[in-house]
């Protein structure tokens, strides 16, 4: 890994027309979004990470819904920062673009980015844990909301650990990232999988890949360049 200079990343970006970016929950961080495993603290004496998981939900369904509920009263409150909009404008300047986000706070979608997939699922969105429905929900919602179809308990859109992610989701991000000239790791720990082996699908590709992050991660050794700082101020300079 080389540490890198603003100027030859946005010199890689300016002669690239294939990019694929990855970003994690870093890039809302100045959103005032927390991160998953950062150092905003717990909720009510829960790591989300503990409460973001099937097991934990069908134990104690209303504390996962109250965590969930919570989490979607803070994100009303956000709006998109610099780098999300940089992405949406990053966009519109690269002629086969894919943004792969691992977020459930729907801010990249916000900023207008298109050519977007949320790997994770949406916050916004809830489905049976029964029947197969699912429907768009901003409100906030009872301790145990029901189905409207089966009248049985509805959970968060999204997606915890060991469950598929979203359907065809993968297929196109292994298409996209196999094409791929540069692939941009952007907020993420690269804790999980498997947006954290993508990097690597990339680079077996000849991709050249760049992580962007506030302190490096477990892959950034790997990676062929780097720049540490916040994802905020990086990117609107990389993208202008
Ligand atoms: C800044 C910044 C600033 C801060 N600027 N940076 C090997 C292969 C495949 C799978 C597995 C495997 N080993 C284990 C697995 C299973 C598992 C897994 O990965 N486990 C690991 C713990 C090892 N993976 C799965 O189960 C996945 N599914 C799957 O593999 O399915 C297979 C299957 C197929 C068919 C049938 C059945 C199964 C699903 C993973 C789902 C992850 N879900 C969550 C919760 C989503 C819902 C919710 O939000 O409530 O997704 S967990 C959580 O982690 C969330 C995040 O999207 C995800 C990643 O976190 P992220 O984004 O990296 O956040 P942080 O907080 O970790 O990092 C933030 C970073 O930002 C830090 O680095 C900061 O430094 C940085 N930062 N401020 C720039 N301003
Ligand atoms: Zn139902």
């Amino acid at each position: 890994m080389v540490q890198a200079s603003m100027e030859m990343v946005k010199a890689l970006l300016d002669g690239s027309r294939n990019v694929v970016v990855l970003t994690g929950a870093g890039i809302s961080a100045e959103s005032g979004v927390p991160t998953f495993r950062g150092r905003e603290g717990l909720w009510k004496n829960h790591r989300p990470e503990d409460l973001a998981r099937a097991d934990a939900f069908f134990q104690h369904p209303e504390l996962v819904w109250e965590f969930y509920n919570w989490r979607r009263e803070l994100l009303s409150e956000c709006v998109p920062n610099p780098a999300h909009l940089a992405l949406a404008e990053m966009e519109r300047q690269i002629p086969n673009f894919l943004l792969i986000t691992q977020n459930v706070d729907g801010l990249h979608a916000k900023a207008g980015s298109r050519k977007l997939m949320e790997m994770h699922g949406s916050l916004w969105q809830v489905k049976c844990t029964v029947c197969t429905h699912v429907h768009e929900d901003r409100s906030t919602l009872p301790e145990l909301p029901e189905c409207p179809v089966c009248g049985h308990l509805l959970r968060p859109g999204v997606v915890w650990f060991g469950e598929p992610l979203v359907p065809g989701v993968l297929k196109v991000a292994i298409d996209q990232i196999s094409k791929a000239d540069v692939f941009l790791s952007i907020g993420t720990s690269g804790l999980v999988q498997p947006a954290a082996s993508f990097y690597q699908l990339a680079k077996d590709h000849g991709a050249v890949t760049v992580e962007i992050n506030l302190e490096p991660t477990p892959n950034t050794g790997l990676m062929d360049f780097a720049l540490h700082g916040k994802a905020g101020k990086i990117l609107p300079e990389l993208v202008v």
